[in-house]
């Protein structure tokens, strides 16, 4: 059988929606896409799945039907099945590569195939440097502009990928390397266990059994790495398939604390600390914390200036854990989240570290999509979903009309849907399920910084998100006052995603943040960290100068689809990356608290 991710069978759907919408086949794409999702998203690998249950284990998969488990199927055994060769044939085109760039879609490849016959970025930046993009039917001069920029970002972004993508990948690396023989324990550290939001590479760290040997080797010859860098006894540097370096190292337990404190990092914070115990007469690294050796025979000054005499000797005096690293050198122990050196060494010396929301403290959801505008599925089957992994409430927030691509929502439709919910509460009341699903919306910011929903409705919802979807490049004057703006509606409860910017794809608007931050503690309006791993929006240093002003924060999913309420993890790092509490963050509270907050006018709110 062959090793394929859940990633790179997901991949391959995508790829087959693409070519069966480039062949304007009916109903496919949609088909393929739903099911790509399915496969992105699922928890359990493929192919244990496979292994366990066969092909029926596939079909009970939600998205997935016969067909498409077939194919699977053959993927799983074959590496490759007919449809997709055919379809690879008719179309030697680099979907992934192209679909990267900001605003390449199906269609779009569909058009640049079509009329250039172009099929990877080297193609599209030339034509689109030429200026051939711009006669494309449907493409025009702004979409070449577009291109370019897309293009332009791509290289600038340096190869880091996103944690969202580097963090299951981890996860499922852990596992593997987990089950080689001799291996005790396995951690991962670097910039994944800080919770960065771009990951330039996975570092791994094991401890063996004792007498556990081979580890490397075993390392280096999993399926998954394309090529090895070097290797030794207790250390490997390999470049898997899906084009991650990892790095491997086997340290002995007595150091664990230890290696995994210098492998975490950062870099700066590790050496701010070395400086430290040099400051004590210490030696620090990552074999442990040291002591110059008290022994009875130093060698006399005149020996040591002959240079004769014992080398330098150390004791260990710890190392074992990071906590005991810390507490031996006068410190607090500070989370992984906060080693960036922006602060946290002082504020561990004088014990005024901030205690960090935890990943298990958010009781609500307050952005959530459904099947009534771009969503996958029902307003219920999301209230279940969030229930299941041990949320109480969500907000409903559905696009607005002025994003018709979305199908956004008007008066009237916000209206039926507030029905709906009233109904499907009350159904919940009845079976003595307690969750409670809000109602709200996700509504537009128009250029103006008016929205496309009127006070009369926004005044009937629960809580109201505003976001800026469009008019992306307005100059900083502007953007900052149509924000401004919006927060000075009385019932614009959050601003979602701030920034609007996509890591790696499009860049933030532009906003004087300090006006902004100003305008939101004055207004009493809430910031959001949209917890999607392309988001990530606000970014740290915007929740730090938050919580230093005292605006409050909440942290969201964005959820389109049921599995995407597992993502809320990647907010939660990063509002601990940005120095967040518990009190900082809004849906940290019950759904009666916070509605009880809400009903008051916003410059009353959130006063303690
Ligand atoms: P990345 O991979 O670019 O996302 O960021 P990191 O932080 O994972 O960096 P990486 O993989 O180069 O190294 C892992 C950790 O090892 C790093 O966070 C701190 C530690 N480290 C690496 N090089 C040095 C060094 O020259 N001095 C010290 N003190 N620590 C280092
Ligand atoms: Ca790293
Ligand atoms: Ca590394
Ligand atoms: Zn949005």
């Amino acid at each position: 059988m062959k090793t394929l991710s859940n990633k790179e069978i997901a991949y391959i759907l995508y790829e087959i929606a693409t070519f069966y919408t480039m062949k304007d086949v009916p109903f496919k794409p949609m088909a393929y896409e739903r099911a790509a999702g399915a496969v992105d998203t699922l928890k359990e690998s493929l192919k244990d799945v496979y292994t366990k249950h066969g092909k029926k284990g596939l079909t009970e998969i939600d998205g997935i039907g016969p067909g498409i488990a077939e194919h699977i199927e053959e993927l799983l055994e074959k590496g490759h099945f007919e449809e997709y060769d055919k379809l690879r044939k008719e179309f030697p085109i680099h979907v992934r590569e192209l679909t990267e760039v900001e605003g390449i879609g199906a269609h779009t490849v569909k058009k640049l195939w079509e009329h250039l016959k172009i099929k990877d970025v080297d193609d599209l930046e030339k034509a689109a440097k030429e200026g051939r993009i711009r006669n494309i039917p449907g493409l025009g001069k702004k979409t070449e502009e577009k291109i370019l920029q897309g293009i332009a970002f791509l290289k600038s972004s340096g190869g880091r990928k996103l944690l969202g993508v580097v963090l299951p990948e981890t996860r499922a690396l852990e596992e593997k390397i987990k089950n080689i023989p001799g291996v005790e324990e396995v951690f991962t550290a670097g910039s994944v266990r800080r919770w960065k939001e771009t990951v330039g590479d996975i570092d791994c760290i094991v401890t063996a059994k004792k007498g556990g040997t081979g580890i490397t080797d075993a390392f280096a010859a999993f399926p998954e790495v394309a090529h090895v860098y070097g290797k030794g006894k207790t250390k490997a540097n390999v470049r898997l398939k899906s084009g991650l370096d990892a790095d491997l190292r086997v340290v002995p337990k007595r150091a664990l604390g230890a290696a995994l404190h210098y492998f975490t990092g950062s870099k700066a914070h590790n050496i701010a600390l070395r400086e430290l115990a040099q400051k004590r007469g210490w030696k620090l690294n990552e074999y442990g914390l040291f002591k110059r050796q008290e022994t009875g025979d130093l060698p006399t000054p005149r020996l040591r200036q002959a240079g004769k005499g014992q080398e330098e000797k150390w004791d260990f005096i710890g190392g074992k854990t990071e906590e005991e690293l810390y507490k031996k050198l006068g410190l607090s122990y500070i989370e992984p989240e906060l080693r960036e050196m922006t602060g946290e060494i002082e504020a561990a010396g004088e014990g005024k570290l901030p205690t960090l929301v935890g990943f298990g403290d958010l009781k609500g959801d307050l952005q959530v999509q459904t099947d009534w505008t771009d969503g996958e599925d029902s307003v219920e089957e999301m209230a279940h979903a969030a229930e299941k992994l041990g949320l109480s409430y969500i907000v409903i927030t559905d696009h607005t009309k002025s994003l018709a691509m979305t199908g956004g929502a008007d008066e009237k439709k916000l209206l039926r849907q507030m029905e709906e919910i009233d109904a499907l509460n009350a159904s919940f009341h009845v079976s003595g399920f307690r969750f409670q699903v809000l109602k709200g919306a996700e509504v537009n910011i128009k250029k103006d910084g008016t929205l496309d929903i009127d006070d009369e409705t926004l005044e009937k919802l629960d809580c109201v998100g505003a976001a800026v979807h469009s008019h992306f490049t307005l100059s900083q004057k502007e953007q900052t006052a149509r924000v401004v703006a919006a927060m000075e509606n009385p019932h614009v409860d959050i601003i979602f995603h701030l920034t609007g910017r996509l890591i790696n794809k499009r860049r933030p608007i532009e906003l004087d943040i300090e006006k902004i931050i100003a305008a939101a503690k004055r207004t009493g309006t809430v910031l959001e960290i949209d917890a999607f791993p392309d988001r990530l929006d606000i970014s740290d240093d915007y929740i730090r100068m938050c919580v230093n002003t005292g605006v409050k924060m909440s942290i969201d999913s964005d959820a389109h689809a049921q599995e995407h309420f597992a993502l809320l993890a990647y907010g939660i790092g990063q509002a601990r990356r940005g120095w967040a509490e518990k009190k900082d963050i809004i849906n940290t509270l019950s759904a009666h608290e916070l509605l009880k907050e809400l009903k008051k006018p916003k410059g009353e709110r959130w006063k303690n």
